[in-house]
């Protein structure tokens, strides 16, 4: 009975407790409830004094821009309309609305552009002490090494993004001197900014033992960035953020593209069109608004390259991807950053895509066998129009390439480069280029590397992995072949033979 009692009693009182314990869970669901609910139904607070959210508040006044934005680009014309690539998807933006990009007041020389196209390139530009300047170098080897087929697939924005008047005159003098053509046919267009897009740049907040000029300097560039993103993220199908002390390799244009194509793994957020430097990095455009965004928020947290690197891990793309060779090149020894001073031979791309004979069509047509195996690729891909190589294994002495034109054929120059950012000790150490040609008489002497093509040539010895020869033989060219000469511990990059 007492036992029973007590059991009772116990019961009773687990009930209560267990009734109390679930009255106050629900009651806590309830208010989280309540609580998640009231964030959407009330207007968020705004935030008008120098709060840490401040970002947040320039989030909220943006996407009304944005929606008015995307009216605004209903009706455009051209072959393919521009259009907001993620309108379906509603995200935060910091862009600010089309209307706005396409007024006198950003677009200050030439035009905001009408058809989408396959690439656009964003510059930000800022002048630099003692007037130094780059860009119209940039410009002009941009200009240079587009076909005029690819110059209609391409805009060039560059962004003035100096706050003072001054140096933006200048430099809008500059390029309509020098490329008013250019303006006019709507390939290049210059634009600037209003002083609302900027956050605060004084008194940011103090990070990694920087100066404030240094850390006013850095948070400035990432917001250049996001605006210059901003404008051309409708613009075309990749965009390739470039800094304003660069020049291109021949021929960027195909190169950029191929190597667009043979991406093996896919989606991919962004490449590296250049290493060393992080200077110029491509983005499929779908992802330049949220990348601008993002930049946006954190930018006075950290410099851009690390922002960059950040956005990339952060996305579980950790992996740099970078064609073999860079397609650009640093050329500024000036920093816009006065106290970072002259610097000479800073950031050079030890492997710079300088060659372009593959992509011009001058390489005739011809076999390429080699005695050594692969780890990637053919001896063919590296002679080949396309960003193909050939990686050997284990090259030996005596070990060859051969290359053997279909029909014999007179050769003014060649030019191979081996090594590349995939493998930067896999250089040639040691080796030769060679040349058969046809005798006079019309007999070929066989050699012991079958294939017949008869007693070879000393062309030129390779040096620091590369090797350029003019051949000065009015003779045709048989085969062409390189030489090991001495075993090596290192494997073999052969990434450009060029033949003019
Ligand atoms: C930009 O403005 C011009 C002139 O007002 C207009 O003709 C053009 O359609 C506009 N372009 C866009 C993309 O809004
Ligand atoms: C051809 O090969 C043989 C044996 O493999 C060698 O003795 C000879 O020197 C070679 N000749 C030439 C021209 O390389
Ligand atoms: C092949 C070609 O046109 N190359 C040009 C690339 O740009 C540089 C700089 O303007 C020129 O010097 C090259 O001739």
């Amino acid at each position: 009975m007492f036992s029973l009692y007590r059991i009772t009693k116990a019961k009773r009182f687990c009930l209560q407790i267990c009734a109390r314990k679930r009255f106050t869970v629900a009651l806590i669901t309830l208010v989280v409830t309540l609580i998640i609910l009231s964030r959407f139904f009330t207007p968020a607070k705004r935030q008008d004094d120098n709060s840490p959210d401040e970002t947040i508040s320039v989030l909220e006044k943006t996407i009304i821009p944005r929606q008015i934005a995307r009216r605004g680009t209903e009706k455009l014309s051209g072959v393919e309309p521009l259009a907001d690539s993620t309108s379906s998807k509603l995200r935060p933006s910091i862009c600010p609305a089309v209307v706005l990009m396409n007024t006198s007041k950003v677009t200050t020389l030439g035009r905001y552009p009408k058809a989408k196209r396959f690439l656009s390139i964003g510059i930000a530009s800022v002048a630099r002490p003692a007037g130094t300047n780059y860009f119209l170098q940039t410009i002009q080897s941009l200009i240079d090494n587009t076909s005029d087929m690819d110059k209609k697939n391409t805009y060039i924005v560059i962004f003035l993004a100096d706050i003072a008047e001054s140096p933006k005159s200048t430099a809008k003098a500059e390029l309509s001197r020098t490329f008013s053509k250019y303006i006019d046919d709507g390939l290049l267009t210059a634009i600037e900014a209003y002083p609302e897009f900027y956050p605060p740049l004084n008194n940011i907040k103090k990070k990694y033992g920087d100066s404030d000029t240094r850390r006013t300097w850095r948070s400035k560039e990432n917001v250049d960035a996001a605006f210059v993103m901003c404008y051309c993220k409708d613009l075309s199908q990749y965009y390739i953020h470039l800094e304003d002390d660069m020049i291109s390799s021949p021929s960027f244009f195909p190169k950029l593209e191929n190597f667009i194509e043979t991406q093996s793994v896919k989606p991919w957020l962004m490449i590296d069109a250049a290493i060393k430097c992080s200077k110029a990095k491509v983005f499929p455009t779908e992802h330049v608004e949220n990348f601008a965004s993002y930049i946006y928020v954190l930018y006075d947290e950290s410099p851009i390259d690390w922002l960059m690197n950040g956005w990339r891990k952060l996305k579980g793309h950790g992996e740099i991807r970078s064609p073999s060779a860079s397609l650009f090149q640093h050329i500024g020894d000036q920093s816009s950053l006065a106290e970072k001073g002259f610097s000479e031979n800073l950031q050079r791309e030890p492997f710079f895509d300088q060659y372009d004979q593959k992509y011009r069509g001058r390489n005739p047509p011809a076999s390429v066998i080699s005695s050594m195996s692969s780890n990637e690729g053919k001896p063919q891909d590296a002679y080949e129009k396309g960003s193909g190589y050939f990686w050997a294994i284990n090259p030996r002495k005596d070990d060859y390439v051969l290359i053997k034109f279909n029909a014999p054929t007179v050769v003014r120059k060649v030019f191979i480069d081996t090594g590349s950012y995939h493998s930067r000790q896999d250089v040639l150490r040691s080796g030769d280029l060679e040349a058969s040609f046809e005798s006079t008489a019309g007999e070929v002497k066989p050699s012991n590397i079958s294939n017949h093509c008869g007693e070879f040539k000393f062309l030129g010895a390779f040096n620091k992995g590369k090797v350029e020869s003019s051949v000065g033989e009015s003779r045709s060219v048989i085969c062409l072949r390189i030489t090991v000469l001495q075993n090596q511990r290192e494997w073999l990059y052969i990434r450009e033979i060029d033949v003019w």
